[in-house]
């Protein structure tokens, strides 16, 4: 999904968004508004978190009171539901790569600004438990510091003044479409992370769209480049998840040779919607095989256009036979590329085959290869078993 295009312009500072962009804030107003509207005997509707995203909060407020048809105004609904979040503001998760943005660019001297249509006493609560983030902005603005919120351009524009610096030498980064909006009609360069699954073609006015900030490549505004990558891969915070075997949609093996041992989803829903989907790898442990390496992909797989979000691990051992049902505990340690579209069947199958090559060899390296001994990956097996 990378449309990477070459250099255009350069950048000397970068001006973040902060919600759907540097925290999962999704994750949060899903579940407070979940709890909330059923008390008004209304089921809340998952996909209108994402008509939310980058709003301002009164616009969010307004957006449920008229598509719930609560029997109050924007402001009184605001009121009401404003205590259920105040104190879980400083709870939010970073999403995957925002610390290492943020360490990034400001280990580098490149001057950082934050801007977002929260209320600025919100920002601070929502960053106050993210260490280091604070002292990384030389700015802060929030919508309540602006007459307009975006997509009015003010707040961008705002940002730039304060940062000293021309508009057109700002590179910012958003999730939202209002907040891609703002940052163009402010003359800026602006990289779309977008929080909507499956949309990136909405995003055609941003002039980069990447998948997760794990893509981001800073030197095509001339910027540092990040040096973390390993022969192809980065290494990411690692992550576990377990569960049985379960059959996939039957391609793996049949269509592309490549069996895969996918893992049910179940009881994951907020492990997967926090990681981005892309090919990632690590160590499996099978219940009585042992323990191997792992190449897997995280995704709805465009290729064949699926409706749910999957974990697809390829175990990179030649089995003799199917082990459905069977224990599988994977940690994911590394990171290697973000799903992809594939003219061809044979493109694809190349492309995965690439990234059985590049995952095989990072296990080996130091960084990874110590996973192997993880005691999650010894699973004990239970005497009562089949056995
Ligand atoms: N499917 C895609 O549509 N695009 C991809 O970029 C992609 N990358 C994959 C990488 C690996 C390592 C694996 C194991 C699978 C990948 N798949 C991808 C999913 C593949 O289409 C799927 O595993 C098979 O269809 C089996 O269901
Ligand atoms: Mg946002």
């Amino acid at each position: 999904m990378s449309l990477e295009k070459p250099l255009k312009k350069l950048a000397s500072c970068v001006i973040l968004d902060l919600d759907g962009t540097l925290l999962n804030t999704d994750a949060l107003v899903s579940e407070i508004l979940k709890g909330f509207l059923g008390k008004y005997g209304k089921q809340w509707d998952g996909r209108e978190v994402h008509k939310m995203a980058g709003t301002t909060p009164f616009q969010a407020a307004a957006a449920v009171v008229e598509d719930y048809e609560l029997p109050c105004t924007p402001s009184q609904f605001l009121s009401e539901i404003n205590p259920f979040f105040s104190d879980k503001w400083s709870n939010i998760k970073a999403l995957p790569g925002a610390n290492r943005l943020i360490k990034h660019f400001s280990s580098h001297g490149v001057p950082l600004a934050l801007a977002s249509n929260s209320t600025r006493s919100n920002i601070e609560s929502k960053i106050s438990s993210h260490q280091g983030w604070k002292e990384s902005f030389s700015v802060i603005i929030g919508g309540d510091e602006v007459a307009s919120g975006k997509p009015s351009p003010e707040i961008f524009l705002e940002a730039a003044k304060r940062l000293n610096v021309d508009p057109s030498s700002c590179l910012v980064i958003e999730d939202s479409i209002p907040g891609i909006t703002a940052g163009k009609a402010a003359g800026m360069e602006v990289v779309a992370v977008p929080s909507i699954p499956k949309q990136s073609h909405l995003y055609t006015l941003a002039d980069v769209v990447i998948n997760s900030l794990l893509d981001l490549q800073p030197e095509n505004w001339g910027l540092p480049p990040f040096q973390d990558w390993i022969e192809g891969t980065l290494p990411i915070e690692p992550w576990y998840i377990g569960g049985p075997v379960i059959k996939g949609y039957g391609r793996g093996s049949k269509v592309l040779g490549i069996p895969t041992a996918n893992l049910s989803t179940e009881g994951y829903s907020a492990l997967l919607s926090e990681h981005p989907s892309g090919v990632y790898f690590g160590w499996a442990g099978l219940s009585t095989r042992g323990v191997f390496k792992m190449v897997m992909s995280i995704g709805w797989n465009p290729y064949f256009d699926n409706t749910e979000k999957t974990i697809e691990p390829w175990l990179l051992h030649d089995f003799a036979e199917d082990f459905y049902g069977e224990e599988l505990h994977l940690v994911v340690i590394g990171y290697i590329r973000p799903e992809a579209n594939f003219p061809s069947l044979e493109g694809l199958i190349a492309k995965i085959h690439e990234d059985r090559r590049v995952a095989e060899a990072a296990l080996d390296l130091p960084p990874y290869s110590a996973y192997r001994e993880d005691p999650y990956l010894k699973i004990s097996v239970k005497k009562d078993s089949h056995l």
